[in-house]
C-alpha cells in the first residue's frame, strides 16, 4: 500500500504535563514519520473551525475551550496506511475503553482530556493537513 499522510495533534492536557517528546516516541517507533511539525496555541476561531464537524455535539463547545486551554503540537505523520494506524497508536476516545499500550490508554486524563487528535479518514486527513500546513511545510 501507498504512503499515507495523516494530521495529528498533541492537545493541551499533553503539552501542560511536558509529554510531547514521549508520544512522538511512540509513533516513531511504530512505523510512523513526522513529517511537518508546528507549536501553537490556537485562537477560539481557529478551534472552532477546525471542530466545525461537531458543532452539534453536546460537548462542541467545551471541547473547543478546552483546545485552546494551552499550547497544541500539530504534525503530519507519514506511513503505511498511516490514518488507520495513528487510530490504532492513539487508542479510543475513552481512555477507559482504550487498550493497553495506546497513548490514550497511558496518558489521557479523561474522555476529553486525550492528549491526541487523529484523522479520521483520508478525506478528513487532507482537509486536516491543510487548514494548518502548506505544501512547502511537509517534508517526507
Ligand atoms: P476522536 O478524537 O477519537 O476522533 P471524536 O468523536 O471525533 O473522537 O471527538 C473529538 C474529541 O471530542 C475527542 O477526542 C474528545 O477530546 C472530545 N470528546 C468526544 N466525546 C466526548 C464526550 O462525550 N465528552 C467530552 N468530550 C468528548
Ligand atoms: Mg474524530
Amino acid at each position: 500500500m501507498a504512503k499515507e499522510l495523516t494530521l495529528s495533534i498533541i492537545k493541551p492536557d499533553a503539552t501542560r504535563r511536558n509529554l510531547t517528546g514521549k508520544i512522538n516516541a511512540r509513533f516513531e517507533e511504530k512505523g510512523l514519520r513526522i513529517v511537518a511539525q508546528k507549536r501553537l496555541w490556537l485562537t477560539a476561531q481557529q478551534a472552532e473551525k477546525f471542530y466545525e464537524v461537531h458543532k452539534e455535539r453536546a460537548f462542541y463547545r467545551e471541547l473547543c475551550d478546552f483546545m485552546i486551554s494551552g499550547p497544541v503540537v500539530a504534525q503530519v505523520l507519514q506511513g503505511e496506511n498511516a490514518v488507520a494506524r495513528n487510530r490504532e497508536i492513539m487508542g479510543a476516545t475513552n481512555p477507559a475503553n482504550a487498550e493497553k499500550g495506546t497513548i490514550r490508554k497511558d496518558f489521557a486524563e479523561s474522555i476529553e482530556a486525550n492528549s491526541v487528535h487523529g484523522s479520521d479518514s483520508a478525506e478528513n486527513a487532507a482537509r486536516e493537513i491543510a487548514f494548518f500546513f502548506s505544501e512547502l511545510e511537509i517534508v517526507g
